[in-house]
């Protein structure tokens, strides 16, 4: 199957119009969407289960009258888990353990820490995980078991003692590999609502729904909106956009690899993004052919062609020294370095959300089992902000213990910046406490 990608060179004189035109991504906000997202908030917020039981009948096609129908119990977890064949299940659990093994060392870099100054006055900060946490779980064509885990294991690992998850089951319909991943991953507990009003359930609490501090995971539109509309109430996660993989090869790497790797994202898709970057232009001419000839047998190859065509790219750069530059201006979710000593080019990488290095790397494996999240930046975010992990799910408190004597001195620094600004109170708080 022909294949009509974008394909572009450092050496054009537009090249840089051609990548920023590449990397345009506006968010979706749609005024119809938030209008009724805002109605269905409201409503949910006011009303309780009535109105969470009214929508999801109407929306997923249930016919729930009482609000106990919208939980599953742990032994319906069990159950699921009971249906999802052995190499699935086992699948599962090992790729649980990489995850928890990861987040776990994460937590190596969360600690409590104290130190004490010379006059005495003890100072530092306390780590503490959220009490209760929120995970949406998407039901459509994104239902992603592996996104349970990657979305649950931190906060369990991080101490959060109470997950809930709220996942859409249209027509009643349970997918039984989801399921199993809450069980494995230790959800407390599932309601099978979702939607905008899920995440106003979570975000407000109903008689059935327990009100979350924060809400995680991903969702369409309508979800992203609540979201952001209830951001404030609760802590949100990052509002992500579609997925994208930059791969930089040397040309060393067989064509069929890289043109599958681009392939693994394109399928998520049609609005996601996969371009390859690299010296050698004969190379991406080959990626290009084993791309042709590969997609025929996908059997997602319309998902994977309207992304490709829509969104992906071939870039041919003079050197690795100017790859590199450019996948720091993309920024990208997922970066595949493909190239014979990664490690030499690792410093220089700036801005992604995972790195894969070498040749034996496929971001697939980082997507179900290595072990860090698969929840990352997305659109270019990566420049300033980071995986999904433990620290998403703890706070620091700030900690001042003062000896009599560094109150005093400290005293003597803080009333005449009180009395500067004309705040007296703070100044004769601090006064009292000074000696002599
Ligand atoms: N690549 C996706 C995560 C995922 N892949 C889930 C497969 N399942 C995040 O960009
Ligand atoms: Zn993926």
């Amino acid at each position: 199957m022909k294949l009509d990608i974008r394909s572009f060179s450092t050496t054009q004189d537009d090249f840089r119009k051609e990548l920023d035109a590449l990397l345009a991504w506006d968010s979706v906000s749609d005024a119809g969407v938030q209008s009724s997202v805002e109605n269905i908030v409201n409503a949910v917020r006011s009303r309780g289960d009535e109105a969470l039981i009214e929508f999801t009948n109407k929306f997923d096609r249930r016919t729930v009258s009482v609000s106990s129908e919208l939980e599953l119990s742990r032994d319906d977890l069990e159950a699921a888990s009971g249906r999802v064949p052995a190499d699935v299940l086992e699948a599962l659990e090992k790729a649980a353990e990489r995850v928890r093994s990861y987040h776990e060392k994460q937590m190596e870099g969360q600690r409590s820490w104290q130190y004490t100054e010379a006059d005495g006055t003890m100072l530092g900060q306390q780590v503490s995980p959220l009490d209760r946490v929120g995970v949406y779980v998407p039901g459509g064509k994104a239902a992603y078991p592996s996104s349970v885990l990657m979305n649950v294991l931190p906060a369990h690992v991080s101490g959060v003692k109470e997950i809930i998850m709220v996942v859409p089951t249209p027509d009643g319909e349970v997918n039984d590999i989801v399921m199993a991943a809450a069980y494995i991953a230790g959800v407390s507990r599932v309601f099978t609502v979702g939607g905008a009003q899920a995440v106003a359930a979570l975000a407000y609490g109903t008689e059935t729904v327990p009100k979350v501090d924060k809400i995680v995971g991903p969702g369409n539109i309508y979800v992203a909106t609540a979201k952001r509309m209830v951001f404030g109430a609760v802590g949100i996660d990052m509002i992500a956009g579609p997925s994208e993989i930059l791969v930089v090869c040397d040309g060393k790497t067989d064509p069929d690899w890289i043109a599958m790797d681009l392939f693994s994202q394109a399928e998520h898709d049609e609005d996601a993004q996969s371009i390859l970057i690299s010296p050698d232009a004969d190379f991406i001419g080959a990626v290009k052919a084993s791309m042709e000839l590969l997609i025929e047998d996908q059997s997602r190859k319309d998902i994977i062609k309207a992304s490709l065509e829509g969104r992906g790219a071939f870039i041919h750069v003079s050197d690795m020294n100017e790859a590199i530059e450019i996948a720091n201006i993309v920024a990208a979710e997922h970066l595949e370095l493909s190239v014979e000593s990664p490690e030499e080019w690792l410093p220089k990488i700036r801005h992604a959300g995972a790195i894969f290095m070498g040749r034996h790397t496929p971001e697939a494996l980082g997507d179900y089992c290595a072990g860090p999240n698969h929840v990352l930046p997305t659109s270019g975010t990566a420049r300033f902000s980071s995986p999904l992990g433990v620290y998403d799910f703890q706070k620091r408190s700030s900690l001042i213990y003062c000896s009599p004597e560094g109150a005093s001195e400290l005293g003597k620094i803080a009333s005449p910046l009180a009395r500067g600004e004309s705040l007296e109170a703070h100044a004769m708080s601090a006064e009292y406490r000074i000696k002599g």
